[in-house]
């Protein structure tokens, strides 16, 4: 059994009978439909009924990534949508691998990424009456209220169109995680060739461009040009719609100030004169109208409410949004959204650029120099704790390194995940190119390290720095072997203070079991890439740090550093210390 489209049609017609393959299967017949999309990668894990389905996938040219938990593979396809467009495909085996998958299905669908989670599932005859089959469970119940579309084939006839459909579902309007169920029994069944071929489908246009209204872009300018102290807000989904120009030329053409949210970070790069993240509680509590550009008013951004925007009164929040968004329902789910533009960001922002004449104001220099000021007080300070040489090492000293090294290497995808670590990460790592920072995004989630790190690699090829929180690190390690194994150019740094947020805390009762915030003290982290064969270092100082670091980034070789970072650095929770109740309680 070959692939159908080993034999273009053409050949295929005009050729000798035994050169055509008279029957194709179902394993064919679901990688021609991914190769006929343009899918050359799969992350997952094998087993029953997958693993000649993983096997068949590398034989016929995908790339095939292998992961030591289904979790990695699900996030490392979710980074994927996001860096490239294309839906990130993971492939597991039924009921556990299946549920270890979901996470990353669930958590690519809240941060808005494109993603396929492919499941291999029990016989539906046996499921359906619950006679105990191995692996049983109905996935697509399960999966259905987790993720934007959730499909099942029971037909080797359908499976073109099962794809095509779970392709579209995850890449049109607001792009998110498809489920699509493959029970066993479908790869084994046969069908003529020729007719398979027939029934794949090419998605065409599968995310079509969607030109805002006429009026609605009329309405946005009026209120920009009406603003006194505009500012313009970046969100992840600007980074997704690789608008990166149009985007750009609307920041600068206006004069309006910017924040880019952690993972815009780089659209326009961190040290442009307009980026006001230096001053980011004033320019969001003094700004009369944002404009959010594939943003959510989400707990990220308080909800559009209270202090953080000028507050207390939520409602009485003297601002005007204007809100750029390809989803409509996402409009007023915070606060009232007095100019809703509603496309994509592309179609957007050429449409506010091309109704911005000549005319146009800048913003009063009040304003823009108001936050000016409060830049250059708020980056000499920072200036003065980065060059900071504390041993053992603070956050901002290790950070500091890595900020140098990415100024160095702008093409370096960072990785952040932690408390401390992710919140100190964001604001001191500057960025300079677009979608070059990965991080725990919307949900804030631990774990995503490793396998956002090992996506970045593949579909880049350049070098990743993964900057890790002890505790974070440790929800995705044991993918040091997947990185080593495929000799990937990652280059994780530990912030190993000793703990979940920093490592002091004791048992108040005396016993000796420890608290449940700690870890094993002064823990050997770099031996984990050692023990596969990559490079393991220690880092205690700045200096130690930055030598590693310069030799992971040069080589590209898989290496571990273990930064030893003072353990009593670090707030509980980092910078939401307000949302953890019993802190803000005794905080009040
Ligand atoms: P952040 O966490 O960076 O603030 P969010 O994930 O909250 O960003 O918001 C991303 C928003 O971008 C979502 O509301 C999503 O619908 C929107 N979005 C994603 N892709 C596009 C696109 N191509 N055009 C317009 N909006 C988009
Ligand atoms: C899936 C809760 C938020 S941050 C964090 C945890 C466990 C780890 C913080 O310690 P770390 O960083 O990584 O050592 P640092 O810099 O402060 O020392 N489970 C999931 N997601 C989340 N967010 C948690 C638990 C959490």
């Amino acid at each position: 059994m070959s692939s159908v489209l080993d034999n273009p049609p053409a050949a295929r017609e005009s050729a000798a009978p035994k050169t055509v393959p008279a029957q194709t299967d179902g394993f064919h017949l679901v990688i021609d439909a991914l190769k006929l999309n343009g899918i050359d990668t799969i992350f997952g894990l094998p087993g029953i009924p997958i693993t000649d389905l993983t096997r068949l996938a590398q034989a016929e040219g995908l790339r095939v990534i292998s992961f030591r938990h289904e979790q990695h593979a699900g996030n490392a396809a979710a980074a994927a949508g996001f860096l490239t467009q294309k839906p990130g495909i993971c492939l597991t085996v039924s009921a556990p691998g299946f549920l270890n998958g979901l996470t990353a299905l669930a958590n690519a669908t809240t941060n808005c990424f494109p993603m396929i989670l492919i499941s291999g599932s029990s016989e539906r005859e046996i499921v359906d009456l619950q006679q105990g089959d191995y692996e049983e469970m109905d996935q697509l119940a399960i999966a259905k209220p987790l993720c934007k579309a959730a499909f099942r084939v029971l037909h080797a006839q359908d499976i073109g169109v099962g794809i095509a459909r779970a392709i579209r579902s995850a890449l049109s309007g607001r792009p998110g995680g498809v489920y699509l169920d493959l029970p066993a029994k479908l790869f084994s069944q046969t069908m003529d060739a020729v007719a398979g071929r027939d029934s794949l489908i090419k998605v065409i246009d599968p995310a079509p461009r969607q030109i805002p209204a006429p009026d609605t872009v009329q309405r946005a300018l009026q209120v920009l040009e009406s603003a006194r102290r505009p500012l313009i807000l970046l969100g992840k989904g600007a980074a997704y719609a690789q608008a990166d120009d149009e985007i750009r030329a609307l920041v600068e053409k206006t004069g309006i100030p910017y924040l880019p949210m952690s993972m815009a970070k780089g659209l326009l790069p961190d040290t442009h004169e307009q980026s006001a993240s230096a001053a980011r509680s004033y320019a969001l509590a003094e700004a009369d109208v944002v404009m959010l550009v594939g943003a959510r008013l989400n707990w990220l951004l308080s909800h559009g409410k209270g202090k953080t925007w000028g507050g207390p009164d939520p409602v009485k929040v003297a601002k005007k949004f204007i809100q750029i968004d390809i989803s409509p329902t996402e409009i007023d789910s915070n606060v009232p959204i007095a100019a809703p533009l509603i496309g994509d960001i592309g179609s957007c922002v050429s449409a506010l650029l091309a109704g911005i004449g000549d005319h146009w104001r800048k913003p009063p220099a009040e304003w823009t120099g108001a936050i000016a000021d409060r830049k250059d007080k708020n980056l000499s300070k920072m200036a003065a704790m980065l060059r900071q040489d504390a041993v053992p090492m603070n956050f901002h000293g290790a950070l500091g390194v890595i900020r140098d090294l990415v100024k160095e290497r702008p093409d370096a995808i960072i990785v952040n995940e932690g408390a401390n670590t992710l919140d100190f990460g964001r604001s001191i790592v500057d960025m300079y190119q677009p979608r070059k920072r990965l991080d725990c995004g919307t949900w804030g989630i631990m774990g995503i390290g490793m396998g956002f790190a090992v996506a970045a690699a593949v579909t880049t090829g350049k070098p990743v720095i993964a900057i890790e929180g002890d505790s974070a690190f440790g929800f995705s390690g044991m993918e040091v072997e997947t990185i080593c194994r495929y000799d990937l150019p990652v280059c994780v740094v530990v912030f190993n203070n000793n703990g979940v947020y920093k490592g002091t805390d004791v048992n108040p009762t005396g016993h000796a079991d420890p608290a449940p915030t700690v870890f094993v003290k002064n823990s050997r982290y770099e031996l984990l890439m050692e023990a596969f064969g990559g490079k393991g270092v220690v880092a205690r100082t700045p200096a130690e740090l930055k030598s590693a670091l310069q030799e992971a980034v040069a080589t590209g070789r898989p290496t571990l550093i273990n930064a030893v970072i003072d353990e009593t650095a670090g707030t509980e929770s980092g910078r939401i210390t307000s949302l953890n109740p019993a802190k803000a309680a005794i905080n009040k």
